[in-house]
Parts: structure tokens; C-alpha cells; sequence
């Protein structure tokens, strides 16, 4: 026996872990390192219980591909990788470069190495189709930032605010928050409390971080569009904005001021069903504060007008002043690159009126990427960049993007679907080719590269760790980055980092990496690589001054902006019905995550499905009984795009007009009953219907359903 120090990747936790390995190299027991400095011995059960993903069943061991008859058979990874680089040429030699495309999936933010070398592989390729989970996630804040504009040197944050609001996010669950910091979160947030520090929440359940709320909103949900514009009529009404701040760095708040003149506090009242006093209480708990905040998370997010709720909270925070300024300290100077904070507005650029257009609907890029929100399209609907290939990493876009039978269709469709993943998943049973890789423990690696306001910790952290075991004896697994590494040796192309060229012939290790990524960082590789369980660095960087050439001013009121805020007064209606598709579908289904799992990701392990056997279908006990539910009760949920049998069960923390679920569950559409698989969300969501016209964000959450009980034997 033998212990060794790491930390879990599974989230942006990255709690320390002290790992007990046994003479066969399989771990037995995983803690929490109390000596970790930053995570100090917290660790979560998706952590706890992880040593299942390297030693249970489940497992891929080695390369699959697909046979005539649907099956996978074992092969060796070298002839896959030869395999998949040669139809890749042909594929991009007959119909363009675009034509292959790249989804990153969530684990890949947390892998540090392959967002690099897939990054880097995409570049040398030429191929302009990446997708990701960013665009199925919060990328309304994308849009926002270069619609409206955003703030060099960054906005307040959790270690420096007296108030915070968090708008449909519950980083006590999700330890993923933006601003809040998500090292150890519980404790974080009693000692903000303790310090006093306020907090104010709006979400449509009261969620394990509402229950620390000062305030606390419970709304209809879909709504926030509605309570983000009264409050800022209120702070306009009232003066509490930050005049100077706004005289220097915002464009003319007339337009705006008009927009939101309809949406008084009673209003909001109506509409979204939140106590008019509470709301204006709220408003100025945050307005007045010093060093308030706003952070959304994704429930808003996935509801529709999305990128209008988020350019609205923003601006509440340009017009309170709510950033860093001149000669503030930066919380995360970043370690990786040397850089300057100024107090200046960046520009909005409006990126995606620029690049190339999609021949659907007229898609643009997000900074680069294409809408995953519209990748069934983008591979069903001939012409120009037509999708063939597809190569995932981390991710399992056959389960976690809206509209999952179109979604599997199209991906039968493909010429070639490659995935990186240890396990059978959805996307995998539609792949061609399966790489199973060598999983966090068995490779080294650092704490994400998010660096700044992007990161999820608001201090200059890292920390490198060795591989704490071996991968299992006659495996024939991949390094993950590794994968884009010999594609390009295959394509001969030569690959890039940071302007380098890597040698093609004999690949950098893992440290030769690190090394020169942090080569003109603030602290080397090998300083970090002395503190083994990872290190607050001192590194000091305050906020500079605006450059003097630089006049650019938050565009705070631009015309589509104006006209969606009129379309939703108009629209409007006082009550439920406005967030309605018809009369009879009479709830809303809301997002949520679940504490066990991560996604799709963490539902194979038995001990975990003791806790969470299926992703369950929660409601209110009121709302159950109003429908002669029990819990355990089968119920079939209906919405405009399809219907779906899930287990009902209780949960007095929501209102009593939703319907509250986790995504991420259910199989492929009709493999199996929701006791034994959970039910795929997924195949109530349209991406043909409703969705956001900038980034195609599908609807996501706030969507309308109808509930009725459904007899366990008569329909599956
Ligand atoms: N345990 C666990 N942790 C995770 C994940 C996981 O699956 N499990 N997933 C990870 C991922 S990919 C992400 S992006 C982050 C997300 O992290 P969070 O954004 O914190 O996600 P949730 O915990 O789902 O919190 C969303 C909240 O929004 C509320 N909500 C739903 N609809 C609305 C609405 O219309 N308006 C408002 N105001 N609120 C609404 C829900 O009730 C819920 O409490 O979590 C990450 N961490
Ligand atoms: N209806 C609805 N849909 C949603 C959401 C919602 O709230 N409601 N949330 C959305 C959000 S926020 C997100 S981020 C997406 C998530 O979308 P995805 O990123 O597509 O989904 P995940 O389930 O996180 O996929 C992670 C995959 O990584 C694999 N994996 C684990 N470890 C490794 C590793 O070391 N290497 C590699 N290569 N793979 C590994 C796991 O087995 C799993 O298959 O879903 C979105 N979809
Ligand atoms: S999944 Fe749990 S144990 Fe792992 S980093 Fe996140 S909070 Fe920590
Ligand atoms: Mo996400």
C-alpha cells in the first residue's frame, strides 16, 4: 500500500486528494488532503467515488471501431489513429477543410493539455467547425460582452464584495461559479457571511446557496429579462447609479431609460411573480453597495431571451460601476502570460456580425466557434461546410445537446464520428471510432488554465501533480492530447503552441509543455512544480490607468437590444401565459444539476446510483398532490416538441408551477425504462422553434410542459 497526493479534475474544485493505491495499483480509498492549502480537505462525493471510473466495468480498455453490423470490435489505437487521420484526408480533400469538424466537451476545460494540442491540431488543420459546450452553456455572457461591451481590468468579485447576487446558479451543488470562488465553496461562503457580506438570490427553487440568502427571489421562471429591467428602472428612478462611472465610460442612457420605463416594481410583481418590495429592497442592497456584484449562472441561461437577461444584469453592473479600478489590487493576475489590467472599457465587436455566415440561418462565429445549438443542422443541411466527421473530446453531445433524436440522427449520418472517452456512452454507441484515454490520476497535469476573471478562484493558484498511478496492465489507452498530436504526424502538419512549432517528430513531454507555456508567465513551471500541493503565488498586480486613446464607452443600449426589451413588454401578458407555448401546457421545466453526478458523466458507478438511482422529476409536494401524484409515480411530461416518462418526487424547496431536472440521463431515445436509465431532457427541447437568434441557444430551461400520471405498464 501506498499513498499519493493529487487533486480531482471532475469539476473546477480541484480539491487536493490523497489517493491509498494497493500493491495491483488500484486505488482503494480516496480522502480529502486537509493539508491542502487551498481546498483544505473538502472534496465532494463525485471525487470520494471515483476510483470506480478507473477499476469498474464500465471501463473501455482499448480502441473500438464499428462494424458492418453496428457492433464495436477491439482495436489496436495505433491503427485507429492511422485509420481515422486517413479518412479525415479524404473527407476534407472531397468536400473542404470545414467539412471535419471538433466538439470539446466539458472534461476538456479540466484537461488541461488537450484544449492545447486540439487548439493547436484545429489551427494546423484549417478547419474553421469547433464546437463546444460553451454554446449549449452560459455563452449568452459571450454575446453579452461583445454586444455591450465589457471591463479590462474585470468586475468585482467574491473576495472583495460586500454584496453579491446570484441570478440561477448554485455553486454549493455546482462548485461553478463565476466570481465566487469555487475552492472548498461552503466554507467560503460562511466566512463571507461572517465578514458580512450579503447575499442576494434569485432562483425559482431555494437552492442549498439560497439558503444562505439575505434576500432571497423566488420567481417564475423565465422571467429574470423582466426583474432585471425593473431594477434597472429602479436604479435609474432612484439615482443609485454611479454617475461619474457612467459619465466617463457608458454611451447615453436615454434609449435605455425608455425601454425599461414600462416595468415598474409592480409590474415585476405580476409578471414574474416576485413581492414588489422585496424586488426594490434587492435592488438597492445591491446598488448601494460598495463592492457589489452580479453573477449568473446557468438557469437564466438556458431560458429564453437569454442573451438579453444577461446583457441586462451586466448593465445593472456598468451602471452601479461595478469593477475593478484604477490601482485595485487583480485578484488573478495570471500566472500563464504577463499581461495588463486597465480601467477601460473593451469594446463591443459584435464578433458574429464579422466572420464567415453558416448557410443555417445565417449563423456567425462566437469568438470562433461555431452553435452547437444547430450542429444537427450544420450536419443535415447540404452546401458550403456541411458537416461530415466529427471528432469529440470529453464531451457526449448525443446526450447533453437539446433535441437528442435529431441530434442522434444527424450523427448516423456522419461519415466518420470519432469520441475520446473511457466509456460507452451515447455519442460512443453512435461512433465509428472510440479512444479510450488515460484518466486524471494516471497522467500529470496542472489546475485548468483559466486565468483572471475567467478562472473560477479569484487568487494567482497552481498546482502540477504527477500521474498517481499507472493504467491498468494491458490496456491500450491514449494520452488525450496526444490524439491531435499524431493526427497532425499523420496529416504532416505541424503543429503550434504559443507561436512554437513542436518538434513532429518526438513529442514534448507533458513538463517540456508546461514549461513552455509558462515560459513568459509571471511564475516558471519549475517553481510551481516545487509546491506539491499547490500554491498561492505571490504575485502582485494592481488595476492601471485607462489609455488615454482609448474612449470606447459600454454600448449599452444598441437597437436589437431595444427592440427585444419592447418585444418582451408587448408580448408581455401580466401572468403565467407570457412564458407559455398554450393554454394546456400549464408548468415550466426548469434546469438543475444533481450533486453525484457531473453531467452525463458519473452515472455508471453503483455506488453513486445509490444515491441517485435516475435523474427524477421534481415537483412540489402541493403540486403532487394537486395531481394525485405520489413520489415513485410514473408521469408522462409533454411539451410542444415531444414527451418523455419520468419518476415524479418531491421537493418543497421549488414553486409549485415547475417541474425541476437534471440533464445528462435516458440512454439514446427509446433504449430503456426511467427507473433503470432516467429520462433524456433533451427530447422535449426543439432547436428548430425556439432558441436565440445570435448564438442559436435552444431552450433549455422555463420550458412548458403538461404533467399527467402515467400507468407503469400501459406506455414505456
Ligand atoms: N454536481 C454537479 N456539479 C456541476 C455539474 C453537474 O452536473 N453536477 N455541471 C457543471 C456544469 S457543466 C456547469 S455549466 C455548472 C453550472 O452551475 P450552476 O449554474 O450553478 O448550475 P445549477 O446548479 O444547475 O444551478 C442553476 C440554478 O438555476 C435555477 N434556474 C432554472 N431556471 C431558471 C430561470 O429561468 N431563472 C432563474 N433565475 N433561475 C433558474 C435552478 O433552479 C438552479 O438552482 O455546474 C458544473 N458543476
Ligand atoms: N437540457 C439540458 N441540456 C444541457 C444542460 C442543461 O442544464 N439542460 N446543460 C448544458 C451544459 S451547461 C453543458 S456544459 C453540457 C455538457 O455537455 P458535454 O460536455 O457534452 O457532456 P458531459 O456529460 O459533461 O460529457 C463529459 C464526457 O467526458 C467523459 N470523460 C470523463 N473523463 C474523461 C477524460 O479524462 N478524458 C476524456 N476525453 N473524456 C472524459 C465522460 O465520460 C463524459 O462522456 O450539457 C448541456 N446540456
Ligand atoms: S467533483 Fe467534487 S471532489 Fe472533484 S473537484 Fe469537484 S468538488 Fe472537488
Ligand atoms: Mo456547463
Amino acid at each position: 500500500m501506498r499513498e499519493a497526493l493529487s487533486f480531482c479534475r471532475i469539476c473546477p474544485g480541484y480539491c487536493g486528494l490523497v489517493l491509498t493505491i494497493d500493491e495491483d495499483e488500484r486505488i482503494v480509498d480516496i480522502r480529502g488532503d486537509k493539508a491542502h492549502p487551498l481546498s483544505d480537505g473538502f472534496a465532494c462525493i463525485k471525487g470520494l467515488q471515483s476510483a470506480h471510473l478507473y477499476h469498474g466495468p464500465q471501463r473501455l480498455l482499448h480502441p473500438l471501431k464499428r462494424n458492418t453490423d453496428g457492433g464495436h470490435e477491439r482495436i489496436t489505437a495505433t491503427q485507429a489513429i492511422d485509420e481515422i487521420a486517413e479518412r479525415m484526408r479524404t473527407i476534407a480533400t472531397r468536400h473542404g477543410l470545414d467539412a471535419v469538424a471538433f466538439f470539446k466537451g466539458g472534461n476538456v476545460y479540466q484537461n488541461t493539455l488537450p484544449s492545447i494540442y486540439q487548439r493547436a491540431f484545429i489551427e494546423a488543420f484549417g478547419s474553421r467547425s469547433l464546437f463546444t459546450n460553451n454554446t449549449i452553456d452560459q455563452s449568452a455572457k459571450a454575446v453579452s460582452a461583445d454586444r455591450l461591451g465589457s471591463w479590462h481590468a474585470g468586475r468585482n468579485h467574491f473576495a472583495i464584495a460586500d454584496v453579491m447576487m446570484i441570478v440561477g446558479g448554485n455553486p454549493m451543488v455546482s462548485i461553478s461559479m463565476f466570481g465566487f470562488d469555487a475552492y472548498n465553496p461552503v466554507k467560503k461562503l460562511k466566512a463571507f457571511k461572517a465578514r458580512g457580506g450579503k447575499l442576494i438570490v434569485i432562483d425559482p427553487r431555494r437552492s442549498e446557496t439560497a439558503q444562505f440568502a439575505d434576500i432571497f427571489l423566488q420567481p417564475r421562471p423565465g422571467e429574470d429579462v423582466t426583474i432585471a429591467a425593473a431594477m434597472i428602472r429602479t436604479i435609474l428612478e432612484n439615482g443609485w447609479l454611479d454617475g461619474d462611472f457612467c459619465d466617463r465610460h457608458v454611451a447615453p442612457l436615454e434609449d435605455l431609460r425608455r425601454a425599461v420605463a414600462p416595468f415598474t416594481l409592480e409590474y415585476a410583481e405580476l409578471r414574474a411573480d416576485v413581492p414588489a418590495d422585496l424586488l426594490l429592497a434587492a435592488t438597492k442592497m445591491l446598488a448601494t453597495s460598495k463592492h457589489g456584484f452580479i453573477t449568473t449562472g446557468t438557469g437564466p441561461s438556458m431560458a429564453p431571451r437569454s442573451n438579453l437577461m444577461q446583457h441586462l444584469f451586466d448593465s445593472i453592473d456598468v451602471l452601479c460601476g461595478h469593477f475593478l479600478r484604477e490601482g485595485d489590487r487583480v485578484p488573478h493576475p495570471g500566472l500563464m502570460k504577463k499581461r495588463e489590467w486597465r480601467a477601460q472599457v473593451v469594446p463591443a465587436g459584435r464578433c458574429w456580425e464579422k466572420g464567415p455566415r453558416s448557410r443555417v440561418r445565417g449563423l456567425g462565429l462566437l469568438y470562433g466557434e461555431k452553435m452547437t445549438g444547430a450542429i444537427a443542422q450544420e450536419i443535415t443541411t447540404p452546401g458550403e461546410g456541411q458537416v461530415k466527421a466529427l471528432l469529440v473530446d470529453g464531451g457526449n453531445p448525443a446526450s447533453s445537446v437539446a433535441d437528442q433524436r435529431r441530434v442522434v440522427e444527424a450523427f448516423k449520418s456522419l461519415e466518420l464520428l470519432v469520441t475520446v472517452d473511457p466509456e460507452m456512452t451515447e455519442t460512443a454507441q453512435l461512433a465509428h471510432y472510440i479512444l479510450p484515454p488515460k484518466l486524471q490520476f494516471e497522467h500529470p497535469n496542472m489546475v485548468g488554465l483559466l486565468e483572471h476573471e475567467t478562472s473560477f478562484h479569484q487568487r494567482p493558484v497552481q498546482q502540477f501533480v504527477e500521474a498517481a498511478i499507472a493504467p491498468p496492465s494491458g490496456s491500450d489507452l491514449v494520452d488525450d492530447w496526444r490524439v491531435y498530436y499524431a493526427l497532425a504526424q499523420r496529416l504532416g502538419l505541424q503543429l503550434c503552441v504559443d507561436d512554437v512549432p513542436l518538434d513532429m517528430v518526438v513529442a514534448p513531454t507533458p513538463e517540456e509543455m508546461f514549461s513552455l507555456l509558462f515560459r513568459n508567465g509571471n511564475v516558471t513551471f519549475e517553481e510551481i512544480r516545487q509546491h506539491p500541493r499547490g500554491k498561492i503565488f505571490d504575485v502582485q498586480q494592481t488595476v492601471l490607468a485607462a489609455d488615454p486613446a482609448e474612449k470606447a464607452r459600454f454600448d449599452i443600449a444598441p437597437t436589437d437590444v431595444l427592440l427585444e426589451i419592447e418585444e418582451v413588454f408587448s408580448q408581455g401578458g401580466s401572468g403565467p401565459q407570457s412564458n407559455k407555448g398554450s393554454a394546456n401546457l400549464d408548468l415550466l421545466l426548469i434546469s438543475r444539476r444533481l450533486r453525484e453526478v457531473f453531467n452525463s458523466a458519473g452515472r455508471t458507478s453503483p455506488r453513486i446510483r445509490g444515491h441517485q438511482p435516475y435523474n427524477a422529476a421534481y415537483m412540489h409536494p402541493e403540486l403532487l398532490a394537486r395531481y394525485g401524484l405520489a413520489a415513485g409515480d410514473r408521469i408522462r411530461i409533454t411539451s410542444a416538441h415531444g414527451a418523455v416518462i419520468a419518476i415524479a418526487q418531491g421537493d418543497g424547496t421549488l414553486r409549485d408551477d415547475v417541474v425541476s431536472m437534471a440533464h445528462g440521463w435516458g440512454g439514446l431515445p427509446d433504449s430503456g425504462a426511467p427507473e433503470e436509465n432516467g429520462v433524456s431532457v433533451g427530447l422535449l427541447i426543439s432547436t428548430e422553434s425556439d432558441f436565440e437568434v445570435i448564438n442559436a441557444m435552444p431552450r433549455q430551461s422555463a420550458i412548458p410542459v403538461r404533467v399527467e400520471h402515467a400507468r407503469a405498464h400501459s406506455e414505456n
